[in-house]
């Protein structure tokens, strides 16, 4: 999977680039992540990309011509690559959306800064919206590296034994409780059970405080 960057902060993306599971992937040659700093595609000599909004009021839109631009250059190297621009009006960003993004071969992330980009870049340039939730952030570039990486875990050889997810949410519930050593703490014990060797008892153990805990404090999630 190859991810294309349209960003005022590219540097932002070595927070991801340079080390975790994403870095792997990368080194696996699974999946490159390309910046493009949207500067570079202004055309003064200040390197703007943003000016006041029509109708006046706070602020500052990211214009057309350089966000174009930059896609034309990234469709150029890469046809048919999936436009989505990180945005509060997107479709919800979910599992099963990153499952389904996880399909393509490539995506082109387009992250917001200032008041958003010019409508028209949306209506003419923009394939697809993706929100990751419902509060109010600088830009969108923690959002792509969001997109990034749940998108990038769904790849398969991307994680490695130590990064797998055990069933936890591969059923959409949430995780069963996790414990480690010492078995006993300040008169916290771990639950027997966990002890007992037992495969079955476990299995059947963590199954029902999958479902208590999604129940407690996630009902949302059970459909
Ligand atoms: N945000 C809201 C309403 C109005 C504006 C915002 C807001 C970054 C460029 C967009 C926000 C949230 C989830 C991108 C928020 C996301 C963004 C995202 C985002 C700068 C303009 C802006 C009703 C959601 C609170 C700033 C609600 N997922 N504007 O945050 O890009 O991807």
């Amino acid at each position: 999977m190859r991810f294309d960057v349209i960003t005022l902060f590219p540097e932002m993306f070595s927070a991801i680039k340079d080390e975790g599971v994403i870095a792997r992937g990368i080194k696996k040659s699974l999946l490159s992540i390309h910046t493009w700093q949207l500067r570079d595609f202004s055309d003064n000599k200040h390197r703007n990309i943003d000016d006041k909004p029509y109708g006046g009021g706070a602020g500052m839109v990211m214009q057309v011509k350089p966000i174009r631009d930059c896609i034309r250059k990234i469709k150029q190297d890469t046809p048919g690559t999936m436009v989505i621009y990180l945005s509060p009006q997107g479709e919800k960003l979910t599992h099963d959306l990153a499952k389904e993004l996880s399909e393509l071969d490539s995506i082109a992330l387009l992250c917001g800064r200032y008041e958003g980009v010019d409508e028209r870049v949306i209506e003419h340039d923009v394939d697809k919206e993706v929100s990751i939730g419902d509060y109010v952030i600088s830009g969108g570039e923690l959002a792509a590296m969001v997109l990034i990486d749940t998108v990038s875990r769904q790849i398969p050889g991307v994680l490695g034994n130590q990064d797998s997810l055990n069933d936890s949410f591969s059923n959409g519930l949430l995780d069963y409780p996790h414990y480690s050593r010492p078995e006993e703490i300040d008169s916290q014990a771990v639950p027997a059970v966990l002890l007992s060797g037992h495969q079955a008892n476990i299995n059947a153990w963590r199954s029902k405080q999958s479902i208590k805990k999604t129940e407690e404090k996630r009902k949302d999630l059970l459909k």
